[in-house]
C-alpha cells in the first residue's frame, strides 16, 4: 500500500490520530459530520448499532439456556461486542478521513473470527467429546488466513500473494468443516437440531466468507480509482460482517433455543 512517501506519511498520521482517537474522538463540534451522501460511513453507523443491539440480545437470552448451551450464546454476543467496539473506532477513521481503517479492521477480526471457529467446536462440545485437535486445526487456518490478509492490505506483503496464502488458509477451513473429523463428529454424534446447525454454519464460512475475499479482489487488486476502490472494500467488509457476525449468531441462538425446549419441554 506504500506506493509513494505522501501515502506512507497520510497512513502515518493516521495511525497517530487514530491511536489517539479516545482523548479525541469525532465530534460534530471539529467540524466532522457524517456527510448524507457518504454511503460507507452511513453503513459504519448502521452496523455499531445492530451490532450493540445483537450484544445485549445475545447476552440476555443467554440466562435462558440450557447450562450447557449458554457459552455458545455468549461467545455469540462477545463477537457482537468486541465488534462493535472496534466499529466506534473504524467509523470515526472513516468520517474523519476517508480512509480505510485497516489496522482496527485486523484487529477486530484476530478476536472474532477464532471465536466464530470455536463455536463449531463448541456445539459439538455441548453434546459429545471432541479432540482438541479439532479445535487447533481450525485456529491455524484462521489464523494463517488473517496473518496473510493483513500483510496484503498493510503493504508488508505483494497483495497477491498475500491473497494467494490468505485463500489457501480458508479452503483448508472448509475442507476441516466439510470433509475433516469436525464435519464426521457432527455427522455420527450430534442430535439433528445440532447437524442442522453445523450444516448452515458451515455454509456461511463458505459463501458468507465468500465476501470478504470478493472485496480485497475490488480493493486490491481490480480498478484503479483509489477511491472507488476504499468504498467497495469498506462496503463490502461492512455487510459481510452483519452476515458473519449477527446472522451466525442468530443461527448459534436458535439451536441453543431449540435444544434448551427440547431438554426441558418449554
Ligand atoms: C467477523 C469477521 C469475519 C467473519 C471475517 C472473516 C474474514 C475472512 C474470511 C477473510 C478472508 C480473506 C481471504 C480468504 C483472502 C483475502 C484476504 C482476506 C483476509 C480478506
Amino acid at each position: 500500500m506504500y506506493r509513494s512517501p505522501t501515502a506512507l506519511k497520510t497512513k502515518l498520521a493516521l495511525i497517530a490520530s487514530t491511536l489517539l482517537a479516545p482523548v479525541s474522538s469525532v465530534f460534530a463540534s471539529d467540524g466532522v459530520v457524517l456527510k448524507s451522501n457518504d454511503l460507507v460511513g452511513i453503513s459504519f453507523w448502521f452496523i455499531s448499532m445492530a451490532l450493540v443491539a445483537s450484544t445485549v440480545f445475545f447476552f440476555m437470552e443467554s440466562l435462558r439456556m440450557a447450562g450447557k448451551w449458554r457459552t455458545s450464546v455468549v461467545a455469540s454476543g462477545l463477537v457482537t461486542l468486541v465488534a462493535a467496539v472496534h466499529y466506534f473506532y473504524m467509523r470515526d477513521v472513516w468520517v474523519a478521513t476517508g480512509s480505510t481503517p485497516t489496522v482496527y479492521r485486523y484487529i477486530d477480526w484476530i478476536i472474532t473470527v477464532p471465536l466464530l471457529m470455536a463455536e463449531f467446536y463448541l456445539i459439538l462440545s455441548a453434546i459429545t467429546k471432541v479432540p482438541g485437535g479439532v479445535f487447533w486445526r481450525l485456529m491455524i487456518g484462521t489464523i494463517a488466513m488473517l496473518v496473510f490478509g493483513f500483510a496484503g492490505e498493510a503493504g508488508l506483503l505483494n497483495v497477491t500473494v498475500a491473497f494467494i496464502l490468505s485463500m489457501l488458509g480458508w479452503i483448508y477451513i472448509i475442507y476441516e468443516v466439510f470433509a475433516g473429523e469436525a464435519s464426521k463428529i457432527s455427522a455420527s454424534k450430534a442430535t439433528p437440531g445440532v447437524q442442522s446447525a453445523f450444516k448452515t454454519m458451515r455454509l456461511i464460512v463458505t459463501f458468507g466468507w465468500a465476501i470478504y475475499p470478493i472485496g480485497y479482489v475490488l480493493g486490491y487488486l481490480v480498478g484503479n480509482d483509489p477511491t472507488a476502490s476504499a468504498n467497495s472494500l469498506n462496503l463490502i467488509y461492512n455487510l459481510a460482517d452483519v452476515v458473519n457476525k449477527i446472522g451466525f449468531g442468530l443461527i448459534i441462538w436458535a439451536v441453543a433455543s431449540r435444544e434448551t425446549e427440547a431438554s426441558t419441554g418449554k
